[in-house]
């Protein structure tokens, strides 16, 4: 690593002479982020049992602080995705000054319609007119913290769907849920926008009522241009093609955010980029693809993990190398040549022309940036030999 700058000129002069402009794509880097959630840094488990660790954040000031870290030995995380109620707390001024002092901010607000035995049925989608306002008053709260916090984006996830046919009507739920949602967009502020994500299964088993993209961007579109379709690259049946809804997302302007993670099976929540690292590349062609041909896109790139067996810190400094790696090797697609190709129909070369990027090794490049940026050139190791870790393992216990 010490000597990259001899493997950094021989890549720089490669792709110079394809024709890539290095110095963009070094811009592009510099200038991109990635949200972690709050959620990932505290303990978590799945519904068999919960693996304590050591020095895990055990409030909403602590997950702050490990956001933080990362932030600081990556430089591309400056913002915190929260969760309302698990990072509730009395003084939202005092917690921005907080998060400021630490060198982040808070992030995308999300409600929590799940936990409460009034959702046993369902939350915005309720049979019960009284559940319904009951939902849609905690996601006006969380707009209320959001103004307060300064955050844009309310990201709103649902476990609304049923476990029986018949046990309710779709298109019922379709209505109440249409009505609630447009509740809660009259109380946007004109800057705030509302992501709707999508799930097709979990914790409903034998339907979820905002299942898929389709469903999303149909409500997203009746609601109005504050609404967007968020993709968790967890929430889809396997073998589906998530980039080519990507890319029908991004033509619509209706992509407005994605939770990063990886599967396996279902909505495993697995690192991002360890399970299929070249599906995740093939995302982020169609995102720098999108954004060279000049659609108009504002995207809200977040993790969302919580791990169990790995160090949350580190795995979440792994999950961020990872998106900034792959979206490198998407930036150096040499889309001119791949025109052409596709022009002429010739697969192969087609085919080809995104291989070479995605083989690519982009890591003196990364290493370039970094030191650039003034961060350290490997953060999980810088994170390793920081000592953070036994530091808080000793002040949290
Ligand atoms: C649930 O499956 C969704 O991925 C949610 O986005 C997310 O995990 C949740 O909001 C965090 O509590
Ligand atoms: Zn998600
Ligand atoms: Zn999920």
């Amino acid at each position: 690593m010490k000597d990259y700058e001899k493997r950094y000129e021989i890549l720089r002069k490669m792709l110079e002479e394809e024709g890539i402009e290095v110095d963009e794509v070094e811009k592009k880097l510099k200038s991109f982020k990635v949200e972690t959630p709050s959620w990932g840094y505290g303990n978590s488990g799945t519904r068999f049992y919960v693996f304590k660790q050591k020095g895990a954040a055990r409030n909403v000031k602590e997950k702050l602080q490990d956001a933080a870290m990362v932030h600081k030995l990556t430089g591309i995380c400056p913002t915190v995705a929260l969760h309302i109620p698990w990072d509730m707390y009395d003084d939202w001024d005092e917690l921005l000054r907080y998060a400021e002092s630490l060198g982040v901010r808070p992030g995308a607000i999300n409600p929590n319609l799940f936990q409460d035995d009034d959702y046993k049925f369902g939350s915005l989608t309720h049979p019960d007119k009284r559940v319904r306002e009951k939902a849609i008053k905690h996601i006006l709260d969380c707009i209320e913290i959001a103004k307060k916090l300064g955050s844009r984006d309310i990201s709103l996830w649902l476990a609304d769907g049923t476990n029986h046919p018949g046990q309710d009507d779709f298109r019922l739920r379709k209505h109440r849920l249409e009505e609630s949602l447009k509740e809660v967009y009259s109380h946007l502020e004109p800057n705030m926008r509302l992501l709707i994500e999508y799930k097709f299964f979990e914790p409903a088993f034998y339907h979820t009522d905002i299942s898929d993209w389709g469903t999303a961007i149909i409500l997203s579109k009746k609601l109005g241009d504050k609404a967007y379709v968020l993709v968790d690259l967890g929430h889809h049946p396997l073998g589906t093609n998530i980039e080519q809804i990507v890319a029908i997302l991004l033509d619509e302007g209706k992509l407005g955010g994605f939770h990063f993670n990886n599967k396996k099976y279902a909505d495993d929540d697995l690192t991002t980029g360890s399970i299929n690292p070249y599906e995740l590349f093939l995302i982020f062609n169609e995102l720098v693809s999108a954004e060279q041909d000049g659609l108009k896109m504002d995207i809200a790139y977040m993790i969302d993990e919580s791990h169990n067996l790995k160090n949350k810190i580190e795995e979440m400094i792994q999950s961020v190398e990872n998106i900034f790696r792959t979206y490198a090797k998407a930036l150096i697609v040499n889309r001119k040549v791949l025109r052409k190709y596709q022009e002429e129909q010739d697969i192969v070369m087609a085919e080809n022309t995104l291989v070479k990027a995605f083989e690519t090794d982009v890591m003196p490049l990364i290493y370039k940036v970094r030191e650039e940026m003034g961060v350290p050139l490997d953060p999980l190791k810088a994170f390793r030999e920081s000592g953070y870790m036994e530091k808080v393992i000793k002040e949290r216990g």
